[in-house]
């Protein structure tokens, strides 16, 4: 496994938007809220006394309940919204609450931030309701930073991913992290059928129309055989397998979430 590593430009990207912005939209993908906050960017606002609003996005993806307790959650240490970029849920009360806090500023920059693939870029298209930022659901799409103007006296400042320090399996896991990138595919997969098994089982059944084992690496195998993923000699092709899983994740095929 590769030496976690800092990712120094995106983090000095980070500290660069959130010196400008008096506002910070930290998105969080809305199925695993909490695995994906950022640190860096919490702490960097608090440290600059930064208003954070924590948008918790994808949110068409999970259970009205889910996010209720999501949303409380994160409220213990800053205001969130529940907001879906593809079915424009939470657009105008992230408005209102952006507008609350620019009425008597001349200029308000509100930097966007958080992990790769949160839905940054498509938060910043629903609020401009065009489309003006480029989405994709490979992680890494937006790499500079793009100011765009919402309204006479508010921006918004489209940002790359911000990683901290943490080992690709960890990032993967958060959708965070090409799939065909990693070098053994396999075992994120177990680890992400893990969480699944432990929380939403149902979840891979639906998705794949198998009945899963308790066990990761069966369950892995059952979907590899049920796909007709196979190597020579008929085994199952284990790490196509597991690539598949994880796209199939990163894309909200596979409808698993948890706290
Ligand atoms: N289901 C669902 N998918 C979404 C939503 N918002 C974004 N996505 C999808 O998530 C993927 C990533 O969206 P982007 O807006 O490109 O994410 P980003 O955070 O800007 O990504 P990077 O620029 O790579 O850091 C795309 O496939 C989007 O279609 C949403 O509200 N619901
Ligand atoms: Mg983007």
């Amino acid at each position: 496994m590769e030496k976690p590593r800092e990712w120094l430009r995106e983090k000095s990207i980070a500290k660069k938007v959130l010196t400008e912005s008096s506002i910070v939209l930290e998105v969080v993908d809305a199925r695993i809220p909490l695995l994906t906050r950022n640190s860096v960017v919490e702490s960097l606002a608090r440290e600059r006394n930064k208003s954070l609003i924590v948008v918790l996005n994808k949110s068409d993806l999970v259970p009205k309940d889910f996010l209720e307790k999501a949303v409380k959650e994160i409220e213990k240490d800053f205001p969130a919204v529940n907001f879906s970029a593809h079915k424009n849920i939470g657009v105008n009360q992230l408005l209102e609450k952006i507008k609350e806090i620019a009425k008597e500023k001349v200029i308000v920059k509100v930097g966007v931030l958080g992990y790769p693939n949160v839905g940054k870029s498509s938060v910043i298209n629903a609020l401009k309701k065009k489309k003006v930022a480029t989405t994709s659901p490979k992680p890494g799409m937006t790499v500079g930073e793009k100011l765009i103007k919402l309204d006479d006296n508010i921006y918004l400042i489209d940002t790359p991913g911000i990683i901290t320090l943490e080992y690709q399996e960890d990032l993967a896991l958060k959708g965070s992290y090409i799939p065909d990138k990693l070098p053994h595919p396999s075992d994120v997969a177990v680890k992400l059928i893990e969480k699944i098994l432990q929380n939403k089982k149902e979840a891979l059944e639906e998705a794949y129309n198998v009945k899963v084992s308790d066990n990761p690496v069966e369950t892995l195998e059952i979907i590899g055989k049920k796909l007709n993923y196979k190597i020579k000699g008929g085994e199952v092709d284990y790490d196509r397998t597991a690539k598949k899983i994880l796209w199939d994740w990163i894309k909200g095929h596979i409808k698993a979430y948890w706290l």
